[in-house]
């Protein structure tokens, strides 16, 4: 059989323009494909909700994918096992309660479980706003990322959504867009983002799970921008705490979509 270069492209873009039409409206959208992002979308789509995420960047997996200081070993303690073996990522017992994973392995391995369980994965888009009616926000407003890297004036696009996560990571984007668009709403102390701070993983992997919740009516967050919004420390490359947000921000919605 002889290969036909425009047939080529022609499936590229009618595939990836189906999978655009089909997201426009979802149960849940994404900010973020960090390890949190994935692991929210996961148990979402396993559940049969319709999940969408964006990622800014070509490749998903976040602050994964260096370990820590680019040596690529991912630690995680001993309550983020369960996600870790439900993924069916390998795992080494280091010392009692320490569990160390190939940082390659454990951002695939994420990645490949989220889509295959339903997660609609766009890379290369950035979300730029949020749609808000009657003080809820009903979606996110889409812009190429090269948009943005090139500074063009290029109007962006918009999907609705039932709830939206904020898995932004230290940026905690979504968080920031809604203070600067509509003032300090937050469901904070203070209607602000409290600010993450210094390193302390004791204290930051078990805040990161407390401070996964609503943050704006139809907001959750996942992952470090829970601590970056609620004033906990960030935690550096221990990993189990974003798991585990990512797992809490689904079941918080799970049971809300129910
Ligand atoms: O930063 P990231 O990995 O966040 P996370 O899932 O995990 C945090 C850890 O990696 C690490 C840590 C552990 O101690 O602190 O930092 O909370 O992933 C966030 C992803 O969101 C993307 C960004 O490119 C990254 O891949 N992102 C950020 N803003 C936007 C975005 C945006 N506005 N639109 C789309 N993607």
């Amino acid at each position: 059989m002889q290969l036909d270069d425009v047939i080529i492209s022609k499936a590229i873009v009618e595939k990836w323009s189906q999978d655009l039409v089909d997201s426009l409206e979802v149960d849940v959208a994404i900010a973020g494909g960090g390890p949190a992002g994935l692991t929210a979308g996961y148990y979402l789509a396993k559940e049969g909700f319709k999940v969408v995420l964006y990622e800014r960047k070509l490749a998903i997996g976040g602050g994964m994918w260096g370990g820590g200081m680019m040596y690529n070993k991912c630690v995680f303690q001993e309550e983020s096992k369960p996600v870790l073996d439900e993924f069916g990522i390998r795992t080494q017992q280091y010392k009692e309660g320490y569990f160390v994973t190939d940082s390659l392995e454990t951002v695939s391995t994420l990645c490949s479980g989220a889509i295959k369980a339903g997660v609609k994965v766009f890379n290369l888009i950035s979300v730029e706003d949020v749609m808000i009616r009657q003080e809820q926000v009903t979606g996110l407003v889409l812009n190429w990322s090269a948009v943005d890297i090139a500074n063009l004036h290029v109007d962006p696009l918009t999907i609705r959504a039932k709830y939206v996560i904020d898995a932004t990571g230290h940026a905690a984007e979504i968080a920031k867009i809604i203070t600067r668009k509509i003032g300090k709403k937050l469901l904070t102390e203070t209607g602000d983002l409290l600010g993450e701070k210094p390193m302390w993983a004791e204290v930051g992997e078990r805040t990161i799970v407390e401070n996964t919740k609503e943050i704006y009516s139809g907001v959750y967050v996942a992952g470090m921008a829970a601590n970056a919004i609620f004033g906990g420390p960030r935690m550096g490359p221990i990993f189990g705490g974003m798991l585990l947000s990512g797992q809490k921000a689904a079941e918080l919605l799970i049971e809300r979509l129910k």
